[in-house]
């Protein structure tokens, strides 16, 4: 599949250091309209004292979501009526136990995630875990706004190397090569100072800069399996993922080095505008959703 004539990730990445944020991209595609339609007041609901733990997960809580939109939008019955279709569209899951398995080598199949911070962001943390043989370049999380489509973007371009785009541009963290185990990953950002923090399994990569002043976009499509050159498409499938992925988690705050480490022993966390536990999404394509062959940690 063509790249939709956007930045590959995989070659391009002088346009990608280039790009001015705010470049506004012609050539988006919209096939999101579901997630931009949202109002984003849902995904903050619920979350209460914090995530739950893996053993005290709560139980879904549509009820309180609908009151929320209708809170947010009116009592109209239309809109109730649409609503409640969109609620049906992207469920929310507790995935606990869970992955995705993108079983397709390359994959058009994607996962689109609701996550839509109130504001422009001026810190943040990103979570998942990983399980996959690829040795070619693979997305795993990319997080898309009209003006800039590698505004957060967690890329690995080859095995033993993981890229951490804000705002277009990217630091490199050199990693061990994967030896055939999950591998866990945190990125924070935080524009005051332009820190940039990388945990894999659990320990810190020694810290860069990147972006420092910058304001990350809080209207974003944001995926996992596919890098977005455009705003919700200009997918390669040769930059897609396959393997099997779990344990996401996006915050609009830095996390504490315990909290790093909460993640990576999928213990109790804060609550998150993604939240494993909680998961509003939207799975495209071939790409499942199966309980866990084995526990992740250990790797
Ligand atoms: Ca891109």
């Amino acid at each position: 599949m063509p790249c939709g004539g956007g930045d590959p990730i995989t070659g391009p990445t002088p346009r990608a250091l280039g790009s001015a944020p705010g470049r506004p991209r012609a050539t988006a595609l919209q096939p999101c309209d579901s997630v931009k339609s949202h109002p984003h007041r849902c995904q903050r609901m619920g979350l209460g004292d914090g995530d739950p733990l893996p053993h005290t997960h709560p139980p879904h809580k549509p009820s309180v979501r609908t009151q929320s939109y209708a809170s947010t939008m009116g009592t109209a019955p239309m809109w109730l009526i649409v609503l409640s279709a969109v609620t049906a569209v992207m469920g929310q899951e507790d995935l606990y136990r869970k992955v995705f398995v993108f079983r397709e080598d390359p994959s058009h199949a994607y996962v689109l995630l609701q996550a839509r911070p109130e504001h422009p962001m001026l810190n943040f943390t990103v979570c998942l875990r990983s399980y996959t043989d690829l040795t070619r370049p693979h997305s795993l999380f990319s997080y898309a706004t009209k003006a800039q489509d590698n505004e957060i973007l967690l890329f690995k371009p080859k095995p033993g190397e993981y890229r951490f785009y804000v705002g277009g541009k990217y630091v490199t963290f050199r990693v061990p090569e994967n030896r055939g185990e999950w591998e866990h990953v945190c990125a924070s950002w935080e524009s005051g100072s332009g820190i940039a923090e990388f945990w894999l399994n659990g320990r810190p990569w020694p810290r860069k800069g990147l972006q420092k002043g910058y304001e990350v976009g809080n209207e974003a499509v944001v995926m996992l399996g596919q890098e977005q050159d455009a705003y919700g498409g200009g997918f390669d499938v040769y930059n897609s993922f396959t393997g099997e992925m779990a344990d996401v988690y996006l915050w609009d705050a830095g996390l504490s080095p315990d909290k790093m480490r909460s993640a990576y022993l999928a213990l109790r966390l804060p609550p998150a505008l993604l939240a494993w536990g909680r998961l509003r999404y939207e799975a495209k394509g071939d790409v499942v959703v199966k309980p866990r062959l084995r526990e992740a940690l250990g790797a």
